[in-house]
């Protein structure tokens, strides 16, 4: 894949050597249990060690507080891996709540089996008061330190089987791409200019997957926005926010459908920290794949989901920033970035027929198929383009430009393109 042999497209290589992992379920899952596990199990040794050590240091005190605590922590490890496999890896706060949760719940129900051989009813009021008594007694040091390590230690085993940073760490200097796990209703996903042809889930997963891994591989560092299961459109992230430098712009998109993916992302962007905020408000409408930054200009698409109000919003909010922004009329096509992208040396490229007013652009390449409009710029010599589109890739690459193709059959049959399934924070 990071073969720099001059004029030959290069399709992304599945599985990438830098395959992302964070989109492989099975290792998710391998994470949430291992995480899970090694958070029990210090916790586990950390309460024995406790009560040895104030019993004196008697022998048999490991083997009676060892037994007691072994049937609490079996049932905390089985609750915090599916806490975990659920998402509470991704933060420490979070990581902190399934802890503790767990912790509790562990206790409590270990306690009561434990008992009930001698307590008899374990419902009987003295006998649940009892239990719960014992959270601030001799369970005390149990759920405390399963708490603590799930905050501490949860997070850093999960991303160490998973290999990727989630959510929760700041950006360093690596580049960041935010990416969003295709629904599962995927299929019903908004279509505006094209007929729906029926679209295969499984393929769709594993093509999101490669475009990630492709991402990867080229020095982009995937980050995943929450998933937004019942939100068909959310796999198509770069509506929903646009990068300009420390900037972020919330947009608001123009389709009412997708209007409650834009949480998601905002949470991300603000978890990735050091970014400034700020927000397209109704009757402003504005999608991300309308908007094309080439250098200080911005173009923006006047299209069915950009209205003029949130055109002028975004022309205020980067005024102050030495951008500007220049309104292109779109009537061909979903997006501005459905009829054209840009190189890294500024050139329009684009799918003529999709482009109501070429001459607005200072230099405009048309490309030889609908699909060659869109690519993304990985750097200065590098970009990302779609396997439908052959031609158009050979094209590029005959310009002096390294081409890394994937296949996104499944989202182009959406109306989607390379650009939307990512963001990159630039
Ligand atoms: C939609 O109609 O909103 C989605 N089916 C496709 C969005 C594609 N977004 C993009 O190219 N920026």
């Amino acid at each position: 894949m990071t073969s720099s042999d001059a004029g030959a497209p290069v399709p992304a290589q599945h599985p990438s050597p830098n395959r992302r992992p964070g989109a492989d379920r099975p290792r998710s899952t391998a994470a949430s249990v291992l995480s899970a596990l090694s958070v029990v199990f210090g916790a586990y040794l950390v309460t024995v060690l406790g009560y040895f050590i104030s019993s004196g240091q008697q022998a048999q005190a490991i083997a009676q507080f060892g037994g007691f605590f072994a049937l609490p922590a079996l049932i905390a490890f089985v609750l915090l891996s599916v806490f975990n496999l659920l998402g509470a890896t991704r933060a420490w706060l979070p990581a902190l709540a399934g802890g503790l949760g767990a912790g509790v719940l562990g206790a409590l129900l270990g306690s009561a089996v434990l008992i009930s051989g001698t307590a008899g009813n374990v419902f009987a009021s003295d006998v649940v008061i009892y239990l719960f008594s014992s959270l601030f007694s001799f369970n005390l040091l149990f759920v405390l330190s399963i708490a603590v390590a799930s905050a501490l230690l949860g997070p850093r085993v999960y991303d160490a089987v998973i290999g990727f940073r989630t959510i929760g760490r700041r950006v360093g200097e690596r580049h960041v791409a935010l990416v969003r796990i295709p629904a599962s209703n995927l299929a019903d996903g908004e279509l505006t200019h094209i007929d729906r042809i029926p679209v295969n889930i499984e393929l769709a997963d594993q093509q999101w997957d490669n475009y990630c891994a492709a991402l990867d591989a080229e020095g982009w560092e995937t980050i995943e926005v929450p998933a937004a299961p019942e939100m068909a459109d959310s796999v198509f992230i770069e509506d929903t926010v646009v990068m300009f430098g420390e900037l972020a712009v919330i947009t608001s998109p123009g389709a009412e459908s997708r209007r409650g993916e834009i949480d998601g992302t905002e949470q991300a962007v603000r978890e990735l920290g050091g970014l400034v905020i700020e927000r397209i408000t109704a009757p402003g409408t504005l999608d991300g794949g309308d908007v094309l930054k080439v250098g200080k200009t911005v173009y923006v698409g006047r299209s069915l989901r950009t209205n003029a109000e949130g055109i002028r919003q975004l022309r205020v909010l980067l005024a102050p920033h030495g951008y500007t922004v220049v309104a292109v009329p779109m009537t061909k096509a979903l997006h501005l970035k459905t009829a054209v992208t840009a190189l890294p040396d500024g050139t329009v490229i684009g799918w003529a027929p999709f482009v109501d007013n070429p001459e607005i652009f200072d230099r405009f390449l048309p490309m030889p198929e609908e699909a060659g409009a869109a690519l993304i710029v990985l750097s200065a010599d590098t970009v990302l383009m779609s396997a439908s589109a052959p031609r158009s890739a050979a094209l590029i690459a005959d310009l002096g430009y390294r081409v890394v193709t994937v296949d996104i059959s499944e989202f182009e049959k959406l109306e989607g393109c390379v650009t939307c399934l990512s963001v990159r924070v630039r």
